[in-house]
C-alpha cells in the first residue's frame, strides 16, 4: 500500500514528507494506522546525526498510537480495530530479559530493531524499490507502520489519541521510573533535575505516589508554573544559589530519598547522586548524554549508602504496564493534556523540531 510519511535522508537534513510505499504485515506483525505521534529529543538526537546507532534513509517517531488494520499470520493477542500504542521497548514474555524481575528491557529482538529492520532482517517502507530503514521499530511518523506483535500494546478505545501517543515515551519514563523503577514511598522527599516533558511527568508521578517535598532544579524559570500544576512543592535554579547540592541538603533536612536526572548532562547526574541522602538515598539517571560522555564521583558517595541507577521506558513492561497508565490518564490520577503545547498536521512536523529547540514547546503532538 501506498502511506503519507516524514522522512529523515540524511543528518542535519529537515524531514520530507512524501508517499512512501508499505508491504503488508508478515507473520507475527501488524499493520498500525498511526492516528498522532509525539516529536521527542530522542528523534532530534538521531536527526541530528550524533546518535550512534542513527541510520539513513529513515522513517523515525516512537511516541505515537493508533488503530490495528490488519494482522500477519499468527498474530493472537491483538486484531483489527483494536486500538494501541507502539512500543520501542517490546515485551515478547519468553525472553530471559522478560522472565527476570529486575528488567524491562526484552532482547527478543533488539539486534534487528537496532539495525532498522524487522525481525526478519527486511524493512516493510520503500520509495521506488528502495528500502526505507525503521526506527526504534516504531516509525510513528508514517501514516501507517508495521511492527511486530510484541511491539504494540492494547489500549482501551476511549482513550483520545492525540493525548495518549505521549504515554508511547515521555509520559511512561518519567510517571514509570517513580513507580515502577525506584518504587518511590509515600512521604519520601524527591528532587527532579530538567523540568522539560520527562521531568514533569516526573514530578505527576511523585505526586500520584505521595511523596512529600518534590523538588524541582531548572536553569530556566519559565518552567516553575507548570511543575507546581503537576505536584512541584519547591523550585532551586542553579543560577541563583551558590551550590545547588548543599541547597537540596538543608531543603530536605539531609538530602534527597530520591532523585532523577532527566536533563542528559553528566555535571547534573552527578549533582543528583550527591544531593542524596547519605545511607540510602537513590539517584536514578534518565537523561541521555551524549555518545562519549562518562560521569564521575567520588567512590565514598557510594560507599556511604547513595546509589546510581538508571531507568530505561519508566521501567515499564509495555504490552502490561502502559494499559494501566492509559487507564490512570483516563482515571484522572495523572494529567497529559497541558503538557501537549502544540499540535500540527505532519506537513508541519519539521516547525515540531525547531519548537523543541527553542525550548518552546514541552510536545508537539502531529495528528494525521
Ligand atoms: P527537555 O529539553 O524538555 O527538558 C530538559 C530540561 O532541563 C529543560 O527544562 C532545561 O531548561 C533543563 N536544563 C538544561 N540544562 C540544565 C542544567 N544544567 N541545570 C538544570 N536544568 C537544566 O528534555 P526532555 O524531553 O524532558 O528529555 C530529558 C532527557 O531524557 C533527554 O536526555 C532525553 O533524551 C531523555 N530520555 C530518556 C528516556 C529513557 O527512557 N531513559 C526516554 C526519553 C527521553
Ligand atoms: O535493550 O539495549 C537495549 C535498548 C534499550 C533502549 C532503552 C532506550 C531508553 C533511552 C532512549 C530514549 C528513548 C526515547
Ligand atoms: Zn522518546
Ligand atoms: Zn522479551
Amino acid at each position: 500500500m501506498k502511506t503519507k510519511a516524514a522522512v529523515a535522508f540524511g543528518a542535519g537534513q529537515p524531514l520530507k514528507v512524501m508517499e512512501v510505499d508499505l508491504a503488508e504485515p508478515q507473520a507475527g506483525e501488524v499493520l498500525v494506522e498511526i492516528k498522532a505521534t509525539g516529536i521527542c529529543h530522542t528523534d532530534a538526537f538521531t536527526l541530528s546525526g550524533d546518535d550512534p546507532e542513527g541510520a539513513f534513509p529513515a522513517i523515525l517517531g516512537h511516541e505515537g498510537a493508533g488503530i490495528v488494520r490488519a494482522v500477519g499470520e499468527g498474530v493472537t493477542s491483538v486484531t483489527v480495530g483494536d486500538h494501541v500504542i507502539p512500543l520501542y521497548t517490546p515485551e515478547c514474555r519468553e525472553c530471559d530479559f522478560c522472565l527476570h524481575p529486575k528488567t524491562n528491557l526484552c532482547q527478543s529482538i533488539r539486534e534487528t530493531q537496532g539495525k532498522g529492520v524487522m525481525p526478519d532482517g527486511t524493512s516493510r517502507f520503500s520509495i521506488d524499490g528502495k528500502p526505507l530503514l525503521h526506527y526504534m521499530g516504531c516509525s510513528t511518523f508514517a501514516n501507517h507502520t508495521v511492527l511486530p506483535e510484541i511491539a504494540v500494546a492494547k489500549i482501551r478505545k476511549d482513550a483520545p489519541f492525540d493525548k495518549v501517543c505521549y504515554i508511547g515515551c515521555g509520559v511512561t519514563t518519567g510517571v514509570g521510573a517513580v513507580a515502577f523503577d525506584a518504587k518511590v514511598e509515600p512521604g519520601s522527599n524527591v528532587v527532579i533535575f530538567g523540568l522539560g516533558g520527562i521531568g514533569l511527568n516526573v514530578i505527576q508521578g511523585a505526586k500520584m505516589v505521595g511523596a512529600d517535598k518534590i523538588i524541582g532544579i531548572d536553569i530556566n524559570p519559565s518552567k516553575v508554573e507548570l511543575a507546581k500544576e503537576y505536584g512541584m512543592t519547591d523550585f532551586i535554579n542553579p543560577k541563583e544559589v551558590d551550590d545547588v547540592v548543599a541547597s537540596i541538603i538543608d531543603k530536605t533536612g539531609g538530602g534527597a530519598d530520591y532523585s532523577f536526572e532527566c536533563i542528559g548532562n553528566v555535571n547534573t547526574m552527578r549533582q543528583a547522586l550527591e544531593c542524596c541522602h547519605k545511607g540510602w538515598g537513590e539517584s536514578w539517571i534518565i537523561g541521555v548524554a551524549g555518545a562519549g560522555q562518562e560521569i564521575s564521583t567520588r567512590p565514598f558517595q557510594l560507599v556511604t549508602g547513595r546509589s546510581w541507577r538508571g531507568s530505561a521506558f519508566g521501567g515499564a513492561r509495555g504490552r502490561t504496564d502502559v494499559p494501566k497508565i492509559v487507564d490512570w490518564y483516563m482515571e484522572g490520577k495523572i494529567r497529559i493534556d497541558e503538557l501537549i503545547t502544540h499540535t500540527m498536521p505532519l506537513e508541519d512536523i519539521n516547525k515540531a523540531f525547531d519548537l523543541m529547540h527553542e525550548g518552546k514547546s514541552i510536545r508537539s503532538v502531529v495528528l494525521f
